[in-house]
């Protein structure tokens, strides 16, 4: 307690200083062709001196391309064999991506546009080679006929899309693979092929990646014609970490974090949503849990919460939250000060009441109806027992149980865990909990590391599942680390045997609130989630030679970052500060 109440804050003073705007504004480093012109510019000025290289971030699992060059249709419009609202929000988004250069009306010949004729429909279908035309479902034009008009000169118009899967659930399990073929004949069309429409939005993501404005022909191309990728996530769980406990963030920021995954194909928003500082969700069965946010308007009320659940599911984006407990806890007790051990202090969350647990299992309760990504993340780290011995009350309840700190410790991690696992989901807990009484825990837990490289072995060699966010390469909010730092950590370097390999799930770069607010979390996310982003979605030989190929990975990350721009994340630039920039 004590700490300077400021607006979203309770780091009074530190956060947001001349350190951080003046490493990553975003006005700065420019020059030498490392800044953000538009990004066609860039894709013009490089296509002449790399060849074909695909300038896809991450890189696909595999890929061979031609030298043409194809031009995509403003009236570009989709099929496919489901009816979803899932995909058909999706197109619409990436169409706008792809379009976003607006022409002149006047301009261009034009006309309106009609349905997919007879003849677009059966070349699709040959081309497909599926016979079936009422397999298809035609979907509406997205560009709406009595309004837009297009530019005459053609181009790709058809992307026909094969689901494989209805399901739109999305899990840990889900399959986000994709087969994505762009032909080099404006007469042929887009192709995608996936297990679940969630691989289809993988698969826009990549196809958007390869549109751009061409200035020589006025319309959006794709260079290198034609395509044939076969893309498949390298882990099932790729996320990055929010803290909306020591800063605030607006539902709003919350989106445009999310939207700004789905670009890098990170599909986990790791919602660290409480903490010590502030407490900004609602619970409705204990409504004073939220007398914790530093205000009335800066928390959570359910609606917000599942229109941020459903807002990522659209992107395929799974929101893990995470209650930490019984450390970083103390904003619990502003509303309900018995779960304090005393005024004097306030976490770990007293384990001797039976209401902590009652509340515990109620606000889980809650969070089932609300969230639903298997894992939940319950925490368990920074736990300092010694406000346990230091209690009277306590310290009597451990002597009478004849038990340690450290055993009270794991009880109290084991109860959360089994009312997560009763409740259908699966324990995440800090690094910590391994490291005091591993080999007693559950073997449904799921480990996150974050102190030593070397802990995801001992893990996987428990038997246990890991995500991994070592603190020296994957944490945000350490301003040192650089993008090709982030980059050079490798999930598997110590795991030895394809059987422990399997039960490295993924991994997540880590923003942790005290330094970021609205104004700043994007250019401190961005580039360098990135880099951790291709770690995780392309094979290991191709992301491990990014030391020798430094430069050939620094342009196409560039030019991600320009796209991330140009799509409205302000992404920071590369090599604009000493910081961002690549070692030697
Ligand atoms: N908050 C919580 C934090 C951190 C952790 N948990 C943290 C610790 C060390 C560094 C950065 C962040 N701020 N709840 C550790 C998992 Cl360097």
């Amino acid at each position: 307690g004590g700490a300077p109440k400021g607006v979203g804050s309770r780091q009074g003073g530190q956060e947001n200083g001349n350190e951080l705007n003046g490493v990553f504004k975003v006005g700065e480093g420019k020059g030498g062709g490392g800044g953000c012109r538009r990004v066609d510019r860039l894709l013009d000025s490089l296509a002449t001196d790399n060849d074909h290289q695909a300038f896809i971030w991450p890189l696909p699992l595999s890929y061979i391309n031609g030298s043409g060059s194809i031009r995509v249709s403003r009236a570009m419009s989709f099929q496919a064999n489901v009816r979803s609202e899932l995909l058909r929000n999706a197109f619409r988004r990436y169409h706008n991506l792809i379009f976003s250069h607006r022409q002149k009306k006047d301009s261009a010949t034009t006309r309106h546009t009609t349905g997919i004729s007879k003849e677009e429909r059966v070349r699709s279908l040959r081309s497909a080679g599926l016979s079936n035309s009422s397999w298809w479902r035609r979907e509406q034009r997205l560009v709406d006929a009595a309004e837009e008009e297009v530019n005459e000169d053609g181009g790709l118009r058809l992307v026909s899309i094969v689901v494989l899967t209805s399901s739109e659930k999305l899990q840990l399990d889900t399959d986000e693979s994709y087969f994505l073929e762009i032909p080099d004949s404006e007469d042929a069309e887009v192709l995608i092929l996936a297990e679940t429409v969630f691989g289809v939005l993988r698969a826009l993501e990549t196809f958007s990646q390869l549109c751009s404005y061409s200035f020589s022909s006025k319309s959006v191309e794709v260079k290198g014609v034609p395509w044939a990728i076969q893309d498949s996530p390298r882990f099932p769980h790729r996320g990055v970490l929010i803290d909306t406990s020591r800063h605030f963030q607006p539902v709003a920021a919350i989106k445009g974090v999310v939207d700004s995954l789905s670009f890098a194909k990170l599909n986990v928003l790791h919602w660290h949503i409480v903490d010590t500082q502030a407490f900004p969700l609602e619970v409705p069965k204990y409504p004073l849990l939220w007398n914790g946010a530093y205000s009335e308007q800066e928390r959570y009320t359910t609606e917000d919460v599942k229109e941020v659940v459903e807002y990522a599911r659209q992107r395929g984006v799974r929101v893990m939250m995470e209650l930490d407990v019984p450390g970083h806890a103390a904003s619990w007790g502003v509303g309900y000060q018995e779960l304090w051990p005393s005024a004097a202090c306030r976490e770990p969350l007293d384990l001797t009441k039976n209401f902590t647990f009652e509340l515990l299992n109620g606000v889980l309760d809650h969070l089932n109806d609300v969230f639903d990504y298997d894992l939940f993340h319950l925490g368990g780290d920074e736990v300092n027992t010694n406000c346990w011995e230091a209690t009277p009350h306590i310290h009597a309840w451990l002597t009478k149980g004849n038990i340690s700190g450290q055993a009270a410790y794991f009880q109290f991690v084991n109860r959360v865990q089994q009312a997560a696992i009763t409740r259908g989901r699966d324990p995440v807990n800090w690094e910590e909990t391994f490291n005091t009484f591993g080999q007693d825990m559950d073997n449904r837990t799921i480990i996150q590391t974050w102190i030593s490289e070397m802990t995801a072995m001992e893990v996987v060699k428990a038997g246990l599942r890991c995500i991994v966010s070592c603190r020296d390469f994957w944490y945000l909010d350490n301003l040192k680390m650089t993008w090709d730092g982030v980059y050079g950590y490798e999930p598997l370097q110590f795991i030895p045997t394809s059987d422990q390999q399997a039960l490295v799930l993924g991994g997540e770069v880590c923003m942790w609130g005290e330094t970021v607010d609205p104004s700043d979390i994007l250019q401190t996310i961005w580039p360098r989630a990135a880099a951790a982003a291709e770690r995780l979605w392309t094979p290991r030989r191709k992301a491990d030679r990014y030391k020798e190929q430094l430069q050939t990975v620094s342009t196409r990350l560039r030019y991600f970052r320009c796209l991330l721009t140009q799509r409205g994340v302000p992404a920071a630039p590369l090599d604009g500060t000493a910081r961002a920039a690549p070692a030697g």
